[in-house]
């Protein structure tokens, strides 16, 4: 039999019997989705359920993988003939599941058209996104960030594009002129109303195009992206932790084969998606993919209650100094934080919507103490500005107009401030990163009080702009912040009682 030294279509049945391969084969599948953001996240949770529905028959639901900007993912799949290994870990436990539904992988940057090839190609009818929440380039007020410079690009060069803004648009005016149905876009970004928000941001930058483009454009694509094209929203979940060398010799040695860029992952999986896709779709339901009228309620449950106490266990936990999500979990303060924090986030969430809160945050604990994950505390601490307000700063903003003092979730923001003034000191200079990092340190090099630097930070991220609670949001967040710098996190949980 053949042989090879790493992962392929050649080497899956030389793999060891514990490793799941998959159950179909992979010559017959012709693509139907097209995923923009190959990243692990969905490699571990799209790719997956995709893979069951391949191995199930639906053989004509092929993923087409575009990377918008690294060549990374698709340098280490294309010499494996895009199989990877799925490592689904729990303490103790590992199992090993190649995954075969991603077929071609693109690169935007390198070959704009030949993304735009695969987005109007009439088999293709959903496109799907994790792109993470800065590639929304949303400005501070929520709108579409007209000044971005990759906004602009794509608006003097439609043909020619950056953003998934332009790829989308330019895709859908090329189906609408060739008579071929639009594709459906399915938003898997930890965004609130994901869909919604990203059709609205789609048709703002179509309206754009249009009045940019005049008499060459396509009349009317703003309009038809309103009323034609289908978003969507869903709810995404699963723990990815970013891969190690450490995990790529230990998968090396479990298969026998290298595997370039294996993904780490947990047990729990669970995606809940708005059903409505005019042009067809898997059967996800018959996957354990939950099809509802409306993803709302579990989006905020979701973001507010898992997202949210991340956010707070990375930044309390990085001011602790704890590197990963389990050990800072195991610390009895920041673990008795997350309880109140939680209990200040479940009155903002929907009441008859059927959730069970209680149910759903002792599964999370029992996730952030996944002790294989060694999820870092500094992965999660990315892109705060972006993450904070739909995890944190909504809930703050709900409880104080209700009247209430939201003490823990704003000591959230307050820590994330705090963190990012720790970096160069008592955290390595770019232990993680944040769009707005040339404007946070340059606040930080003017020594500015806690007042001042929160009203800064406010005023740059757009945090409550324009909401009755700002000012009051501000002052609980700054005398957080004033005795984060002055005493430490330790004291800040002391004050709270716990
Ligand atoms: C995490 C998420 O990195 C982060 O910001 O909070 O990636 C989280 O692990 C996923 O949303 C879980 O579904």
């Amino acid at each position: 039999m053949m042989t090879s030294s790493h992962l392929s279509d050649a080497s899956l049945q030389s793999l060891p019997e514990r490793v799941t391969i998959p159950g179909y084969d992979r010559r017959e599948v012709v693509p139907g989705i097209v995923h923009l953001g190959v990243g692990a996240f969905h490699r571990a949770h799209q790719a997956a359920y995709v893979d069951d529905c391949l191995a199930a028959g639906e053989t004509d639901w092929g993923i087409v993988g575009v990377s918008l900007r690294s060549a990374d993912t698709r340098d280490a799949l294309t010499p494996q003939d895009g199989l990877y290994t799925l490592a689904i870990r729990s303490s103790g436990t590992e199992k090993l599941q190649v995954i075969g539904s991603i077929g071609a992988m693109l690169v935007a940057p390198e070959d704009p058209g030949a993304v735009l090839a695969a987005l109007t190609d009439p088999r293709t009818r959903i496109v799907m996104l994790t792109i993470t929440e800065k590639a929304y380039l949303r400005a501070a007020g929520g709108g579409l960030d007209t000044a971005h410079a990759d906004i602009v690009h794509d608006l003097a060069n439609p043909k020619m594009p950056k953003t998934a803004h332009g790829f989308l648009t330019e895709a859908l005016t090329r189906r609408r002129a060739a008579g071929t149905p639009p594709f459906t876009v399915l938003c898997c970004d930890n965004l609130p109303a994901n869909g919604a928000t990203l059709h609205r941001l789609l048709i703002e930058f179509a309206e754009l195009r249009d009045a940019s483009l005049g008499a060459k454009g396509d009349a009317g694509l703003a309009n038809h992206i309103a009323h034609h094209v289908s978003f969507p929203s869903s709810m995404v979940d699963r723990i990815v932790p970013a891969t190690t060398d450490a995990d790529r010799a230990r998968i090396a040695e479990e298969l026998g084969v290298e595997d370039a860029w294996p993904v780490m992952t947990e047990p729990f999986c669970q995606w809940v998606v708005e059903d409505n896709f005019p042009g067809g779709r898997p059967a996800w339901e018959q996957f354990g993919v939950t099809m509802v009228d409306d993803v709302r309620p579990y989006e905020d449950m979701k973001l507010r209650l898992l997202n949210g106490s991340h956010s707070a266990i990375a930044y309390l936990g990085l001011l602790s100094g704890h590197a990963t999500v389990d050990r800072a979990f195991a610390d009895p303060a920041i673990r008795a934080f997350v309880d109140a924090l939680w209990a200040e986030a479940i009155p903002t969430l929907p009441r008859n919507a059927g959730l069970d809160t209680v149910r759903y945050t002792a599964e999370l604990a029992k996730r952030f103490s996944n002790t294989a994950l060694a999820h870092r505390t500094a992965q999660i601490a990315n892109d705060g500005s972006q993450k904070l307000p739909q995890r944190i700063v909504a809930s703050a903003i709900e409880r104080i107009e209700a009247g209430a003092v939201p003490e823990h979730l704003t000591l959230v923001i307050a820590a994330w401030i705090a963190a990012c003034e720790a970096r160069g000191k008592t955290l390595p200079e770019s232990h993680f990163t944040d769009p707005l990092d040339a404007a946070l340190a340059a606040f930080g090099a003017r020594h500015l009080s806690a007042a001042e630097t929160v009203a800064s930070v406010f005023e740059l991220a757009g945090f409550a702009k324009g909401d009755p609670g700002h000012e009051r949001l501000m002052d609980l967040t700054t005398a957080h912040l004033e005795q984060l710098r002055r005493s430490g996190p330790a004291a800040v949980f002391t004050a709270l009682g716990i």
